[in-house]
């Protein structure tokens, strides 16, 4: 990335990272051109988000002027400390996996092609929940549009990998080899490519499944060999709760968040009921801005305990929370 890229740059780039319309994409893009600084290390990103941008401004003006329908999105609304979606080919125990972590009851079936639409559930993680989602199989052939969008919003993918046949290595890799097609791919960290503007890797967890079943570990042994991915690897069996503990802790950590816990001033003791989460790094002000937006734009000061400071330390709005602090906002 070029150097000097401004916080409200980077704040658009996450939100496009997160536009479900051509409109809602235009918007960020537009802020991401007003913001970037314009010296010659720019030139090419410059370029690029107003062709990108001049292409958007023809799809809206096509679609408005034919009244045409546009390919069927898929609006999920953003739940909990993060969304996790969950990928693989048919069969993988996709749906299983969302039924036991969460309360949601996709429907599981031993055939391929069960889910046809997303479904969401909110996994428990201690305090806090995270949101799964659902999905149907990505193949060769079947590639439900709406699913760059799913996979490029959310904060990880979980790859899974059916075991209980001699097919599922071959699915994984057909999966990433379509998904490779696309800008939506899959990675390590979530990022965006610095050279091509809507290009994404969202980080992914692989979960092997059905390990349970007799041929699982050659099974597995065969798929380190053959998809050389460099994604951590949680072998599972979805429908046994507790084979699936470091999954799921892996899911929470990779979201790199924070808890925060908030006390009104005249209180004794917080709120440990419902703690807010911010990407870890995040400022107290955007602890404030969850809250309440008027929190945020009247802060005057906050007192905070927490491990990092003294019990009770006032701190300005750039103080930036540890996990599992208490924090007490004071406005003007
Ligand atoms: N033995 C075993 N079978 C499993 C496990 N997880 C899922 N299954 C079985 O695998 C089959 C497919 O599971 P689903 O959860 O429906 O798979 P899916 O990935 O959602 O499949 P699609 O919706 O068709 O893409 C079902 O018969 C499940 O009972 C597991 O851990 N062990
Ligand atoms: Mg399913």
């Amino acid at each position: 990335m070029p150097a000097n890229l401004t916080p409200q740059y980077k704040k658009a780039e996450e939100e496009y990272r997160r536009a479900t319309t051509p409109e809602d994409e235009l918007r960020c893009l537009e802020v991401m051109l007003k913001e970037i600084p314009k010296h010659k290390g720019t030139e090419k990103l410059q370029s690029d988000l107003k062709s990108k941008i001049s292409k958007l401004k023809k799809d809206v003006e096509h679609e408005r002027k034919s009244g045409g329908k546009r390919a069927p999105g898929f609006k999920l609304t953003r739940q909990g400390a993060g969304t996790a979606a969950i990928i693989g080919g048919p069969n993988a125990g996709k749906s299983q996996l969302v039924r036991t972590l969460t309360r949601a009851t996709p429907e599981v079936a031993p055939y391929p092609f069960t889910t046809r639409v997303p479904l969401p559930g909110m996994m428990p993680w201690h305090d806090v929940f995270v949101q799964l989602i659902d999905t149907p199989p990505i193949t060769k052939d079947y590639f439900e549009p709406y699913m760059q969008g799913l996979i490029r919003a959310a904060d990880v993918a979980i790859l899974m990998v059916d075991l209980g046949c001699d097919e599922g290595i071959e699915q994984c890799q057909e999966l990433i080899d379509r998904l490779n097609q696309t800008k939506t791919r899959l990675g390590e960290k979530s990022s965006f490519d610095e050279e091509d503007i809507g290009l994404s890797y969202t980080q992914t967890l692989v979960a092997p499944n059905k390990m349970d079943l007799p041929e699982a570990a050659e099974r597995l042994a065969l798929f380190r060999e053959l998809c050389p991915l460099g994604f951590p690897i949680y072998p599972i069996s979805a429908a046994d709760a507790g084979t699936l503990e470091e999954l799921r802790s892996a899911i929470y950590r990779s979201l790199d968040v924070v808890r925060v816990y908030t006390k009104l001033p005249h209180a004794k003791e917080p709120d440990r009921e419902k703690p807010f989460t911010v990407r870890r790094g995040s400022t107290i002000l955007e602890v404030a801005e969850l809250i309440h937006k008027d929190l945020a734009s009247n802060f005057k000061f906050a007192r905070v305990w927490g491990t990092q400071v003294h019990p009770a330390t006032v701190v300005k709005d750039d103080y930036v929370p540890a996990d599992q602090d208490v924090i007490e906002v004071h406005a003007v």
